[in-house]
């Protein structure tokens, strides 16, 4: 019984930003929980790749190429989904990106890139699937928080600013969609071995702070995001809502 909680046998996944690094391994995770997954992102040749490679394991995979930062093109994409391939259970909004400069430097069309990349997208994208769960009464947001949702540091304010309020629209999804039996919660990663920090694995002296900040003491794989997904994408979270929770090897629970 215990296990069949986790299973996620006839819904439908769609994740964004998902033909690579935590997007692609929350898919392929939720694939292999039984979702049929819908990869979203804009490189079309991208996504046929990664979903090819779910296909071959025999699971049930689409693809939806938009741009999760224009709104036209999410409420085509999403509806198209809808009409294409059936109904969306749950959604994680995983489209993000970083950009590093010091606050009085950071130029302010990079400054509107990643709040539109971060941000918006939400807005667009969560706006979209929700209209469709209400009627229906049941489904599942995951939003992509970070543990800069909780904590600054130096060269990132734009990216800690959108991860802030990914954590208050969670909370704020939560209070007004829970009475449709929508739960809406977020993950917030630690620092994870991708293609968005390979600048700062790179540097010996910032993975050195990695590690020795972290309580686990090492970097977290993008496969150890997977649990967290699956378990709030299913039934096994269904009176959780509101919740950020932090997969970060303890990085926020110490000082
Ligand atoms: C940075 C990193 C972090 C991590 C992640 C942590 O520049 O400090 O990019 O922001 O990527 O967001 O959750
Ligand atoms: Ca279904």
């Amino acid at each position: 019984m215990s296990l069949s909680l986790f299973s996620l046998e006839g819904k439908i996944a769609l994740v964004t930003g998902s033909g690579q690094g935590i997007g692609l391994a929350m898919a392929e995770g939720l694939s292999e929980a039984g979702a049929h997954v819908v990869l979203n992102g804009r490189d079309r040749a991208k996504l046929e790749t990664a979903a090819r490679a779910i296909a071959t394991a025999g699971r049930k995979v689409s693809i939806a190429a938009f741009d999760v930062t224009d709104h036209a093109a999410v409420e085509a994409g999403v509806a198209a989904i809808e009409s294409e391939t059936g109904p969306i259970d749950i959604l994680i909004n995983n489209a993000g990106m970083q950009k590093r400069a010091p606050f009085t430097e950071f130029p302010v069309d990079d400054w509107h890139q990643v709040v539109a990349t971060n941000l918006h997208s939400v807005f667009y994208v969560t706006q979209a699937v929700t209209r469709r769960m209400v009627p229906r009464g049941r489904g599942k947001i995951v939003n992509i928080g970070s543990v800069m949702s909780e904590l600054g540091r130096p060269t990132i304010v734009p990216y800690t600013a959108t991860k802030g309020a990914v954590k208050m629209m969670t909370r704020g999804l939560a209070a007004e969609l829970g009475k449709h039996n929508i739960q809406t919660n977020a993950i917030g990663p630690g620092y994870i071995v991708t293609e968005l920090n390979k600048a700062l694995i790179a540097d010996e002296t910032f993975s050195s702070w990695v590690k020795s900040r972290t309580p686990s003491g090492r970097w977290g794989e993008t496969r150890e995001l997977v649990g967290a997904a699956i378990f709030l994408s299913s039934a096994a979270s269904d009176y959780v809502n509101g919740h950020l929770l932090m997969v970060d090897g303890g990085l926020t629970a110490v000082v």
